[in-house]
């Protein structure tokens, strides 16, 4: 994979794309006189029309009557799941042509830039619900391509709760907020999940994946997408490729801890949405590679576990994944509800080469997004909408309905016909129509499942096998907290039940965490299997590219140090933001002043990736007595985030509640490393930013003793 440093010669980040130009078809600038929707102008919006100064109000004010109207109809049904999400414009280009296998153009000519729109979402939470809720992430991208709009509508995780669509809505309603009392909101720790989650052992693959810092991503930069379903390629000759799509972001995928998520869905609920516009917005545009496991028709029985079955993933060790392309995301939208909101994805919008298999997720999905988008945009013509709007070209028989934009001016809307000049014409045998992969099918009607979709847990083992410590400690937390969120002792124990499937020793330690009776040795044999792709641990650990780092600061700081670390952190591309009691500016040591960013009230240790403690006696002596910047370096301590002291920063670090650490003295001559605390003293500041830099390119620091710190 290219590193994450290295702009692709493919990609032109910001230049004007084809989507681009055509929505400036839509666009509007609002910056004329003020009129009504029929472009009469008004001089007066602001006070409504009445039979005298004190008297009733007119009917005929036809102006303020259309102003309410508008303003009672603005809203529509939010969508049923992913309600919250956040989205934007971009391109994708693949590396070498995939001609061999599919005859997706956007696929097999690496000249040509493909504009896409990937909308990021939560799943379970309401649209105005918090950012950072333990949850699946959707990662849904449409590629506006030359031969229609195709989307990939896929997850952060690999895998599905369920194998048959038919369970979505059982899955869904157990899920969201509990119909009495809708509680609660955008989280799964209650007990109705658990319930069915206890009862649905087809669930527990996912749930490993739910309970593992996969759902606390740290930002929608720093996750990975997943198509899930195996899919087809198809190429010219008609011949098909089993394929699994994965996202990697070139930033790596990165977790918060789970006390921060909580805190941060108080403290900034708009967490990830604000982290992807700001990005785009200060030009460190998000990069993701898009790589696929392909696996030949001939060996869809080779493996153990069934190819068309959504809870199970093929390890890369069997199948790897083969980068083909790079998307860059690289403009924010100008109107959050025409675009974000008004998206519609549905996994049925193919282009020729690309087609399903006979996943029933996958084929109830093909009838679903298609009907959700009927209620949620109000009719059938959302495909109209700017934000859905293909650049291929659109010939259809399709008429009227809610909200038709197009002026149709041919006579006839049907075919055959004579009378329009037998058109839109079918597309003929060269000219790139879609095809179906001629797949053979027979069978009876019959309301059964496969044998081959059984096993529930060798998988849900390999995940769990395959993490590191850190990661299987955050792992069990996360299924102690959500068990013992729920009130029923029978739904505790039938989840603890499912876990010890999976792990004896897992479902043992959280069995003790949520006080239900400890459960018999495994029933079902073990194995020791793993697929170390499938750890965190195994990301990208090279960059501090888009880190946020906190600087605080009071009278007296060492301004020209401060700027000196901004500046060659800045240089590794992170951003360095100084905290201060006030906005504003401090006063320097020796004359001068120090910008503030942001005053340490309006923000909070969560917010950030890391936290320095600059040089200055006078700044040292006001920070020690400053309650708010001693939680704040504290908290991130807790958090296993990279901290540094300079100077008299160390006493400040020396003075609070941490576990024992070796910092610098005057006797030490560079920069002291331990627990992933820098710290130094005089001429040692020099190496501070290098030896910085990369503790937080490993981005936590692992095996840090924080029980003990109170935070
Ligand atoms: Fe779904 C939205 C991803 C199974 C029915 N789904 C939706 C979105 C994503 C996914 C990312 C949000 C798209 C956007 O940003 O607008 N869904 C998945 C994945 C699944 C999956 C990866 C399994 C592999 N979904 C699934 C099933 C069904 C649905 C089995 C129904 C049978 N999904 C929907 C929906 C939504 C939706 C009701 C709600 C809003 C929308 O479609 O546009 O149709």
């Amino acid at each position: 994979m290219p590193d994450a440093q290295t702009p692709r010669p493919h990609d032109r980040p910001g230049e004007r794309d084809d989507k681009d130009r055509q929505l400036d078809q839509s666009r509007a600038d609002s910056d004329g006189t003020l009129t009504t929707s029929t472009g009469v102008k008004i001089a007066d919006t602001d006070n409504s029309l009445k039979a005298g100064r004190r008297g009733p109000t007119l009917l005929e004010d036809f102006h303020v009557r259309e102003k309410i109207t508008h303003f009672d109809h603005e809203r529509i049904p939010e969508r049923v799941v992913h309600a919250r999400g956040a989205g934007a414009y971009g391109h994708f280009r693949v590396y070498e042509s995939l001609a061999r296998y599919t005859s997706a153009g956007f696929l097999g000519d690496p000249s040509l830039r493909t504009p896409v729109f990937v909308r990021f979402s939560t799943v379970a939470g309401s649209r105005g619900s918090a950012d950072t809720v333990r949850d699946v992430r959707g990662f849904a991208t449409k590629f506006y391509t030359r031969e229609g709009n195709y989307d990939l509508v896929g997850n952060n995780m690999p895998v599905f709760f369920i194998q048959d669509g038919a369970k979505f809505p059982d899955f869904v309603h157990a899920v969201k907020p509990e119909p009495h009392n809708e509680i609660p909101q955008a989280a799964s720790a209650h007990d109705t999940l658990w319930d069915f989650v206890g009862r649905q052992p087809e669930t527990m693959h996912m749930m490993m994946w739910l309970m593992s810092d996969r759902a606390l991503p740290r930002s929608f930069r720093m996750m990975q997408g997943f198509g899930v379903h195996t899919f087809r390629l198809v190429n010219d000759a008609g011949e098909g490729t089993f394929v699994k799509f994965h996202w990697r972001p070139l930033l790596g995928t990165h977790s918060l801890v789970w006390d921060e998520a909580q805190k941060i869905a108080g403290k900034d609920p708009d967490f990830h949405r604000r982290d992807l516009w700001d990005a785009i917005d200060q030009g460190r545009f998000p990069e993701f590679e898009l790589g696929v496991q392909l696996v030949p028709e001939a060996d869809e029985h080779a493996f153990d576990f069934d190819l068309l079955d959504p809870t199970k993933l093929i390890p890369e060790e069997q199948v790897p994944v083969t980068p083909i392309g790079s998307m860059v995301l690289d403009r924010n939208p100008d109107d959050f509800f025409a675009e974000t909101e008004q998206i519609a994805f549905h996994t049925a919008n193919l282009v020729p080469g690309i087609d399903f298999t006979n996943d029933p997720l996958l084929q109830m999905r093909n009838f679903s997004y298609l009907d959700t988008q009927l209620i949620r945009l109000g009719g059938p013509n959302f495909q109209q909408l700017p934000v859905n709007r293909p650049l291929a070209d659109v010939n259809d028989d399709q008429r009227d309905g809610y909200g038709q934009h197009r002026v149709h001016r041919a006579r006839t809307s049907y075919l055959p016909n004579t009378l329009g000049g037998g058109r839109p014409r079918p597309a003929g045998p060269d000219e790139g129509a879609y095809r179906h992969y001629q797949e053979r099918v027979e069978g009876a009607k019959i309301r059964e499942r496969s044998d081959s979709f059984a096993d529930h847990y060798t998988q849900a083992r390999l995940f769990y096998n395959s993490l590191t410590g850190w990661e299987r400690d955050n792992l069990s937390a996360g299924f102690a907290f959500e068990l013992g969120k729920c009130a029923d002792t029978g739904v505790r124990e039938r989840a603890v039940l499912q876990i010890a499937r999976v792990d004896h020793g897992l479902a043992a330690e959280v069995a003790r965490s949520v006080g239900v009776a400890r459960p018999d040795p495994a029933p079902a044999p073990g194995h020791d299997l793993s697929s170390p792709a499938l750890s965190q641990a195994a990301t990208v650990m090279d960059t501090v590219a888009s880190r946020m780092i906190a600087v605080l600061a009071a009278d007296g700081v060492d301004a020209s140090g401060v700027a000196r670390f901004r500046e060659e952190m800045a240089g590794r591309g992170a951003v360095v933001e100084v905290l201060a009691a006030h906005d504003g500016e401090v006063a320097a040591a020796g004359g001068g002043t120090l910008a503030v960013d942001r005053a340490i009230t309006t923000t909070a240790s969560v917010l950030y990736d890391a936290v320095v403690l600059p040089g200055g006696t006078d700044c040292a002596r006001a920070l020690a007595a400053d309650g708010d910047a001693l939680h704040f370096v504290t908290e991130a301590f807790k958090h296993a985030k990279p901290v540094a002291a300079v100077d008299e920063g160390v006493d400040v670090l020396a003075g609070l509640p941490l576990p024992s650490l070796r910092l610098a003295d005057g006797a030490a001559s560079g920069a002291v490393v331990d627990q992933g605390v820098v710290t130094a003293r005089g001429a040692g500041a020099g190496e501070v930013p290098q030896a910085f830099a990369t503790v937080l390119s490993g981005h936590r620091v692992r095996g840090r003793a924080v029980s003990s710190v109170p935070a």
